[in-house]
């Protein structure tokens, strides 16, 4: 097809981010050999373990995938095969889930579809991907996944649509592992109603920004003392993956000197639309285009109600690169709405009638030491409800948070349509503000059991977190939480 993206290995490299070594090459690259039966398009070495990280200025000591975070971006086609072998290096049991991917059941990673791999095991996911877009990897196991345990995952279109030059894949996170404290000793001071943090509030959330104050914030692993330089040629048309991999922080996003045409949300095409900025919940993804001017142009991520930010640069012709206080207009101009996303109508979900409604109430117990999902209003935070559908059901979720801090709500194994059929866009995670009621629809066409939860790991560890499951309840139901809180 001739508008194709030339996406070379050299630009990918030049995304910031590894390329994941694919196939034979990767393999041998580990000293593996692949009986041909157990062959895969994709070949990923995931070998998580403690040690320290350079985050730029300051190294920390930390969990993560590889001496670097992320760890290694996974890229394969829609449709192709993947195969990662987990080998856990960690002191603790962990699992890897596919955030975003309609995958089997038993490969989803969550803590309810398999017994947590021990630390010295290993498992191997082995899955395919059927919907092209821009997703990650981590951990679901505990606070891990705000330690460094996460990675981007990239799924490419072999008829991508959109043409463009170049590429940057950039992972937002909030830090604060291995500063003198970790996400666990922040979690059990939650727990107790003893975390001091300062007052964090924003318009945009309806409230409360986060209840945890992180010293740092990153871009590819980086903070703004020593950024990543993404590189580009002036006029270039550059499709930027953004990715929200923090535990606790909504980000703004804006390129100083240019405009937003956001083009799609968690994968999934959306109408496109031209922003000056967006805010972005945990576990959300954006994909934007930007036709690049010529210079050296300032990438934040603010941390949206704390007064810190994430930052890069953006680089096209040689100058003096601006300092990361510099200030960015766009990020105070025209903000993306939800109301102004809908899908692009080949990804909409077809038009039907509801088979069943269900409605979950997010609340909060005192002092935020337990956080709930409930399926009447007032529930208690005691507990994690489990919601039975059918094979077939077209389900609306109506998601009403009772809280006073908004809730990035995510759901495994499925993509719903925010509104409804035909109305805005597919999404996999979305923000409820406070006082907000936010339907989504979706058809259960993938059974297992599936959590759905808010991806603030805060909340999902002290309880925000159902299941939403096919049928009968399974024998066994497996313990959700693994924050030794006694949850
Ligand atoms: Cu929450």
């Amino acid at each position: 097809m001739a508008d194709r993206p030339a996406l070379t290995r050299r630009r990918l490299l030049q995304s910031g981010a590894a390329i994941a070594l694919t196939g034979a090459a990767g393999l041998a690259a580990r000293g593996l050999t692949a009986p041909s039966a157990l062959a895969a398009d994709t070949f990923q070495a995931l070998e998580p373990s403690p040690g320290s990280v350079d985050i730029g200025g300051r190294t920390v000591s930390t969990w993560r995938f590889a001496d670097a975070i992320p760890g290694p971006a996974i890229r394969a086609n829609a449709g192709g095969s993947i195969w990662a072998r987990l080998v856990n290096g960690l002191p603790d049991p962990t699992t890897v889930h596919w955030h975003g991917i309609r995958i089997a059941n038993a490969m989803d990673g969550a803590p309810i579809t398999q017994t947590p791999t021990p630390s010295g095991g290993s498992f191997d996911y082995r899955f395919t991907a059927p919907d092209p877009g821009t997703y990650f990897y981590h951990s679901h196991y505990g606070m891990q996944l705000d330690r460094g345990v996460y990675g981007p995952l990239i799924i490419d279109d072999p008829n991508e649509p959109l043409s463009y030059d170049a590429e940057f894949v950039v992972v937002l996170d909030d830090w604060i592992d291995g500063t003198g404290t970790t996400p666990d000793a922040v979690l059990a001071k939650l727990h107790a109603g003893t975390l001091d943090s300062p007052p964090m509030y924003s318009n945009a959330l309806g409230g409360l920004a986060g209840n945890v104050s992180y010293p740092y914030h990153l871009i590819n692993g980086r903070t703004p003392a020593s950024p990543v330089a993404f590189t580009a040629s002036p006029g270039q048309r550059v499709r930027i993956r953004l990715i929200n991999a923090g535990g606790d922080t909504a980000y703004r996003v804006a390129l100083g000197g240019h405009r937003l045409t956001v083009t799609h949300t968690d994968g999934f095409p959306v109408q496109h639309v031209t922003v000056d900025t967006l805010l972005m919940g945990m576990g959300e993804r954006y994909d934007v285009l930007v036709t690049l001017g010529s210079g050296v142009f300032p990438l934040v991520a603010s941390a949206e109600g704390k007064g810190a930010r994430a930052f890069a640069l953006v680089r096209t012709a040689p100058g003096t690169a601006p300092p990361s206080s510099v200030t960015v207009p766009e990020l105070d101009g025209n903000l993306l709405t939800l109301a102004q996303l809908h899908a692009d109508p080949a990804v909409h979900l077809p038009s039907r009638p509801i088979d069943q409604t269900v409605r979950m109430y997010l609340g909060m117990g005192p002092l935020g030491m337990t956080w709930s999902i409930s399926t009447s209003p007032g529930g208690t935070p005691a507990g994690s409800p489990r919601v039975q559908v059918a094979q077939g059901q077209r389900v609306r979720l109506a998601f009403t948070n009772a809280t006073q801090i908004w809730h990035p709500v995510h759901l495994h194994g499925h993509t719903y349509q925010v509104g409804g059929a035909g109305a805005g866009p597919r999404k996999d995670t979305v923000i409820v503000r406070p006082n907000e009621t936010i339907n989504v629809d979706l058809d259960a066409d993938n059974p297992g059991e599936w959590m759905l939860h808010c991806h603030n790991l805060y909340h999902s560890e002290l309880g925000m977190m159902a299941t939403l499951g096919y049928g009968p309840a399974p024998a066994v139901v497996p313990t959700q939480s693994h924050t030794h809180l006694g949850l």
